[in-house]
C-alpha cells in the first residue's frame, strides 16, 4: 500500500516546498545568526538578553541539526529508491565522544559559524568545550565502531550502525587519595541534540516462555515461541555526517520501555510498588554499560541487553528487506551484517530463527542465507574475554534460540566428523557447546560458523588467531575463511579536529586538503623533512600543544609542567595486559637514577614529563592498584625539589575521547607496551604518530604495522617476541627465573615504604614475585630501559628529532580508517557506494 510518505512525496506543493527547505539555509554569518536566535527564543525558551556558553552551545547545536536532519533525510531518500546493498554494523559499544566540532568540520561550517558566534560575543571554543561526550563505549573496540561510522559516511556507503542508547555511558573516573572512585555518566541529564527520537518505531521483543511445537498443511514440523516477558524497543537515530559529500548516515540506537506504563491491577490493589517494578526492570535493560574492557562478566543483563538489540535490529533489516518485495534468496545480495566481536553473534540466531520459524523457508536454505549474509570481526585472543553462556541461562531466557543452536552445533559436527572421521578430538575442540558443568554456549564458535568471513584487526593477530584460538577452524574451513583488516583511525576527527594547527599547515605546505579524503597523500609532506623553514613551524605547532595540555593539566591536577620538556604518555584502559605497571616502574628506576646524580649531571639529562590517563574497570583489583601506585609515585617525584624539574609524573583523570583530543597533539613519545601477542592492534598508536609523536613500543598489534611503513629510524621497539612468549611463561611456571636486578632494585624501593605504605602494594608486586609475571614484565624490562635511554638520546638531537616526527606523520597514510573500510566492502560485504 502507499505509505504516508509516498503520499507526500507526490504532492507537487510538497515537493516545491521540500525542495526550498533542502537548500542551504543556514551556511552563511547572516543565516547561522539568524537560526541560532530563533533557536535560543523558540527551542530553549529563553531571553536573547540572557545566554550563557552552554545556551549558546545549544542554539549552535541545534543550527547544525537542522543541517544534518535535511542531508539525513535525502540520503536515506536516495537509498530507498536506489535499494542497494546496505551494510549494518552491530556493535554493543559507539564511543562517539563530542558531535559539534565534528559535524561543523565535515560540513564544513566552522568558518562561517565561528565567525558568527564571535560577533555575538561568544568563543567557539568555549562553546565546544560545554558539550558532554557520548561515551557509550569502553575503550578501542567503541572507538572503532565511531571512526568506521565517520569513513562510511564520508565514502557514500549505504551503511547503518545498530548499538544501545544507553542512559549511563562509561562511568566518570575521579581521584580520591590517589584511588579511583566512579560516578554515574548520566550523559542525558540535558536534551541530546545529536538523536532524533522516533517514538514511533517500535519492536517488540520477548524473553523467557516456551516452545509449542506443530505440524504444518505440508507435513512439517513447526516451532512457535511464545514468551512470557515482553519489552518495547524504541529507536533513537543518530545522525553521522561524512566529510566533503553531502552524505549523512544513521546510527540507530534502541531503548527499552515497557510494554505498559504499570500494572493497573497491582495498583488498583494499592499494590503500587510492584506496579512500578515491571516498568523499571523493562527500563533496566538499556540502562547501563558494561564497564568492562577485554573481560567476560556474565551476568543475566548483559545477555538480556545482547538479544534485546539484536533481535530490534534485524526486526528492522528484515522489514526494510521486505519492503523491496524481493526473494528471500536475494537477501545476502542486499545485505551485509558486520559483527563487532561475539557480543551481537545472537543475530545469527535470530536471523534463522525468522526465517525458518516465521517466514516458512526450510532449515538449510535458510541457513545458507544466513552464512552469507553476516561476518564477524575479532578484537582479543585474551582467554578471559571469551564469551560463554551457561545453556541453562541461554535455555530460560531464549528457548528457541537455545534449541537452534544446538542444532546448528548438531548439523556442524556431523559435517566435521565426515571430513576427519573417528577424530573425538577435533569435535570437542570445534564444538559451540563446552562439555561442562553447567554446558556452555561459546559464542566465538557460533559466530564463526555462522559467518561467511572472520577478520583480524591487524597482521600479527589475524595470524595469531589462526595459529592458537582459531586453528582447529583453519582445519576445517581452510584459511580463506580467515583474513585481515588492519584498524584505522578517522583523519577527520583526529588530526583535523584535534589539531587544527597541524592540519592547516599541512594543507598550507601540500596545498591542498586531499589528504582528508586521502591519507596517503601526507607523503608528499617526505620532501620537506630537511626543509629549515618548515620544521620551524612543525616544531611551533608541536610547542602550542604542549602549551594547550600543559594548562589542562594545570587545571585538572594543579600540577604544573615544563612545555619544553618530553612529554612521555601511556593513555588508554588501565589493564595488565598493556603494562602500565611496567612504565611506572620504570619512572621509579629514572627517578632514583635523578636522585644518585650530581647537579652537572642533572643538567644533561633530557626533562621528562610522564603523563597517564585512563580507566580501569570497578572490579579489576589489580587496575585499581596501578592507578593507586601512579598517584603514590607522582606525589613523591613531584614534590621533590632535589631533582628540579627533570622529572614530573601526572595521572590525568577521566580520560575519554574529548580529553584525548588535547593529550594526543601534544605528545613526543607515546607508549604502546603490551606483552607481544596480547594487544589485538591498538588504534591511539595510529592516532599519535599521525600527530607526529613518536612511539615507544613493543613488537606488537599494529605496532609493527606502523614500523613497517614509517622505518626503524624513526620508531623505538623493544622487548620479547609473540613467539617467546609461551616458553617464557613456561619458564617462569616451573623453574625459578631470576628476577631482572633493575627490577629488584625498585621492587625493594617500594617495599621499603618510599611511596607510602608498602603493603597496599603488595598484591601487585606479588604479581611479579610469586604470580609467575604472566604478562613478563622482568623478561622485557632491561630492553625497555635501554630504549628508554635511545629516546632520551634521540630527544637531544632536536633537529633530527623533528625531522623523524614529520616522517612519522608523512608515512601514516595506510592507517586511516578509510582504507580499512574499503577493504572490508570490497573483500567481505561485496558493497558498493551510492552517493545522496
Ligand atoms: C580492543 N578491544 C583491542 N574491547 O584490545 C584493541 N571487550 O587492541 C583493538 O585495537 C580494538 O579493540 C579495536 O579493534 C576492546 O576495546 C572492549 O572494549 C570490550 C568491550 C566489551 C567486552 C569485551
Amino acid at each position: 500500500g502507499v505509505t504516508k510518505n509516498d503520499q507526500a512525496s507526490l504532492d507537487p506543493k510538497i515537493v516545491g516546498l521540500w525542495e526550498k527547505c533542502a537548500v542551504n539555509e543556514n551556511d552563511d554569518k547572516e543565516n547561522f545568526q539568524r537560526s541560532f536566535v530563533r533557536h535560543v527564543t523558540t527551542t530553549l525558551a529563553r531571553s536573547v538578553y540572557n545566554i550563557d556558553n552552554f545556551s549558546a552551545y545549544q542554539a549552535t547545536a541545534h543550527t547544525v541539526r537542522d543541517q544534518l536532519i535535511k542531508r539525513w533525510n535525502d540520503t536515506q531518500q536516495s537509498h530507498t529508491e536506489a535499494d542497494p546493498k546496505r551494510v549494518y554494523y552491530l556493535s554493543l559499544e559507539f564511543l562517539l565522544g563530542r558531535s559539534l566540532d565534528n559535524a561543523l568540520l565535515n560540513l564544513g561550517l566552522k568558518e562561517n559559524f565561528g565567525e558568527g558566534v564571535k560577533d555575538l560575543g561568544f568563543r567557539m571554543e568555549d562553546i565546544l568545550d560545554e558539550e558532554v561526550d557520548a561515551a557509550l563505549g569502553n575503550g578501542g573496540l567503541g572507538r572503532l565502531a565511531a571512526c568506521y561510522m565517520d569513513s562510511l559516511a564520508s565514502l557514500d556507503y549505504p551503511a547503518w550502525g545498530y548499538g544501545l542508547r544507553y542512559t549511563y555511558g562509561i562511568f566518570q573516573q575521579r581521584l580520591k587519595d590517589g584511588y579511583q572512585v566512579e560516578f554515574p555518566d548520566y550523559w542525558l541529564n540535558f536534551d541530546n541534540p545529536w538523536e532524533l527520537p522516533r517514538l514511533d518505531v517500535v519492536v517488540d521483543i520477548q524473553f523467557g516462555g516456551s516452545v509449542n511445537k506443530y505440524t504444518d498443511e505440508d507435513g512439517r514440523v513447526r516451532h512457535v515461541w511464545e514468551g512470557n516477558d515482553v519489552i518495547k524497543a524504541v529507536a533513537y537515530d543518530v545522525p553521522i555526517p561524512g566529510y566533503g559529500t553531502k552524505n549523512c548516515i544513521n546510527i540507530r540506537l534502541w531503548s527499552s520501555k515497557p510494554k505498559r506504563q504499570f500494572d493497573l491491577g497491582r495498583f488498583n490493589e494499592g499494590q503500587y510498588e510492584q506496579a512500578v517494578q515491571e516498568q523499571m526492570q523493562a527500563e533496566n535493560i538499556t540502562a547501563v554499560l558494561y564497564p568492562n574492557d577485554n573481560h567476560m562478566v556474565g551476568k543475566e543483563l548483559r545477555l538480556k541487553q545482547q538479544y534485546f538489540w539484536v533481535a530490534a535490529s534485524l526486526h528492522d533489516i528484515v522489514r526494510r528487506f521486505k519492503k523491496s518485495e524481493k526473494p528471500w534468496s536475494k537477501f545476502p545480495d542486499q545485505v551485509a551484517i558486520q559483527l563487532n566481536d561475539t557480543h551481537p553473534t545472537l543475530a545469527i540466531v535470530e536471523l534463522q530463527r525468522i526465517l525458518v520459524d516465521l517466514e516458512g523457508l526450510d532449515w538449510d536454505e535458510a541457513w545458507n542465507i544466513v552464512t552469507r549474509t553476516f561476518a564477524f570481526t575479532n578484537h582479543t585472543i585474551l582467554p578471559e574475554a571469551m564469551e560463554k553462556w551457561p545453556v541453562p541461562m541461554v535455555a530460560y531466557l531464549l528457548p528457541r534460540h537455545m534449541q537452534i543452536i544446538f542444532d546448528v552445533n548438531l548439523f556442524f559436527l556431523q559435517n566435521v566428523e565426515k571430513l576427519f572421521p573417528d577424530d573425538r578430538d577435533i569435535l570437542a575442540k570445534l564444538s559451540i557447546i563446552e562439555e561442562a558443568t553447567p554446558q556452555f554456549v561459546r559464542m566465538a564458535h557460533l559466530a564463526i560458523v555462522g559467518s561467511h568471513q572472520v577478520n583480524g584487526v591487524a597482521e600479527l593477530h589475524s595470524n595469531l588467531i589462526k595459529t592458537t584460538i582459531f586453528k582447529d577452524f583453519v582445519k576445517f574451513y581452510g584459511s580463506e575463511k580467515f583474513t585481515n583488516v588492519t584498524n584505522g583511525i578517522t583523519p577527520r576527527r583526529w588530526l583535523h579536529q584535534a589539531n587544527p594547527k597541524l592540519g592547516d599547515l599541512i594543507t598550507e605546505v601540500i596545498g591542498s586538503k586531499d589528504w582528508l579524503k586521502d591519507l596517503s597523500s601526507l607523503s608528499k609532506l617526505e620532501k620537506f623533512a630537511d626543509d629549515k623553514e618548515f620544521k620551524k613551524q612543525w616544531v611551533t605547532v608541536k610547542r602550542s600543544n604542549k602549551v594547550r595540555l600543559a594548562e589542562y593539566i594545570k587545571t585538572h591536577t594543579g600540577v604544573v609542567v615544563n612545555p619544553n620538556a618530553l612529554f612521555d604518555i601511556q593513555v588508554k584502559r588501565i589493564h595488565e595486559y598493556k603494562r602500565q605497571f611496567m612504565n611506572i616502574l620504570s619512572v621509579i628506576h629514572r627517578y632514583n637514577s635523578l636522585k644518585k646524580m650530581s647537579s652537572e649531571e642533572r643538567c644533561e639529562v633530557v626533562k621528562r614529563v610522564v603523563i597517564f590517563g585512563g580507566k580501569a574497570a570497578p572490579g579489576y583489583y589489580i587496575a585499581k592498584l596501578v592507578i593507586k601506585l601512579i598517584n603514590s609515585v607522582a606525589e613523591v617525584v613531584n614534590k621533590d625539589e632535589s631533582i628540579e624539574d627533570t622529572l614530573k609524573v601526572v595521572f590525568i583523570p577521566d580520560y575519554n575521547v574529548s580529553v584525548a583530543e588535547i593529550i594526543i597533539p601534544a605528545s613526543d613519545i607515546s607508549q604502546h607496551i603490551s606483552t607481544a601477542g596480547t594487544e589485538a592492534s591498538g588504534t591511539s598508536n595510529m592516532k599519535f604518530v599521525l600527530n607526529g609523536g613518536l612511539i615507544l613500543g613493543t613488537v606488537d598489534g599494529a605496532n609493527i604495522e606502523i614500523h613497517e611503513e614509517i622505518g626503524d629510524d624513526n620508531i623505538f621497539m623493544f622487548g620479547n617476541l609473540a613467539d617467546q612468549v609461551e616458553d617464557l611463561r613456561h619458564a617462569h611456571r616451573y623453574r625459578n627465573v631470576p628476577i631482572d636486578p633493575a627490577l629488584q632494585e625498585v621492587i625493594n624501593d617500594i617495599e621499603s615504604g618510599h611511596f607510602g605504605d608498602s603493603r597496599i602494594f603488595s598484591p601487585l608486586i606479588n604479581t611479579l614475585t610469586i604470580g609467575k609475571d604472566y604478562y613478563l614484565i622482568s623478561d622485557d624490562f632491561g630492553s625497555y630501559l635501554s630504549a628508554q635511554n635511545l629516546v632520551d638520546e634521540a630527544y637531544k638531537n632536536q633537529d633530527d628529532w623533528t625531522r623523524k616526527s614529520i616522517l612519522c606523520t608523512a608515512r601514516m597514510g595506510k592507517f586511516s580508517s578509510d582504507r580499512a573500510i574499503i577493504e572490508y566492502a570490497n573483500r567481505i560485504w561485496n558493497a558498493k557506494p551510492c552517493s545522496a
